[in-house]
């Protein structure tokens, strides 16, 4: 992935966008990480909000932080901050966390959403392998159906656990490459529409910013 400095410079920009009185949906992954970081920094010298994890991850290091939580049962987000895999035209590919259900539903709940990404992620079209969570028994049946849409299904292998990724919902991810997506908002309908899928890692007409950082500044892009 790209540089951390270029990662820390797109969160903390995003976190900038925060301010008293907040509700802020908090992203996963190593770049929305440096915007937790820098609100728990806020937080210590005395912003006052609430954050809404989107993942065991976020929350965990959301209370490293220091910052004071709340869930959607109390709340709604006035801003969202996460991370993606790709973004192209404003549309993004996420879900290399596996935090993509919860991800959506948080940032689908917030006034706004903001993206915080790397040089690496931005592309022309989407060509980034889509995660599908499915429910473990259905993971066949969807892997068929994901084929009929012209897509390569490959069951996520987990690195230090024998046997595949476990999401926090206790489902399993399958990442399934269509090659380049010309029409990416159909692709999410289709892959909705597929019996045992939770949730799609295709986030269309959800990003109301694009925070890119780069070694010189942050190019903030407004949808
Ligand atoms: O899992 C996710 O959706 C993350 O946001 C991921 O897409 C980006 O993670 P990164 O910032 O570590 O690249």
């Amino acid at each position: 992935g790209g540089s951390d400095d270029a990662k820390r410079a797109a969160g903390e920009s995003a976190a900038e966008a925060v301010s008293d009185g907040m509700i802020v949906g908090l992203g996963t992954g190593s770049t929305a990480a440096h915007s937790i970081r820098d609100l728990g920094r806020q937080v210590d010298a005395g912003l006052d909000i609430e954050g809404i994890p989107t993942s065991f991850q976020s929350r965990e290091l959301a209370r490293e932080a220091g910052i004071p939580l709340t869930t959607l049962d109390d709340a709604r987000p006035d801003v969202a901050i996460d991370g993606a895999d790709q973004v192209a035209d404003g549309q993004l590919v996420k879900g290399g966390g596996a935090a993509h259900a919860r991800e959506k539903v948080v940032d689908a709940a917030a006034d706004r959403l903001l993206v915080v990404v790397d040089p690496t992620k931005e592309a022309d079209v989407l060509d980034h392998p889509v995660p599908v969570e499915t429910i473990p028994d259905a993971r066949q049946t969807v892997a068929d159906a994901v084929r009929e849409l012209g897509g390569e299904p490959e069951l996520r292998a987990a690195e230090r656990k024998d046997g595949p990724v476990v999401t926090d919902n206790g489902n399993l991810v399958l990442d399934c490459d269509f090659g380049a997506i010309a029409e990416p908002g159909a692709l999410a309908t289709d892959l909705s529409k597929i019996p045992g899928v939770l949730e799609h890692g295709l986030f269309i007409g959800l990003a109301d910013e694009i925070h890119c950082g780069t070694d010189e500044g942050v190019r903030v892009e407004t949808l």
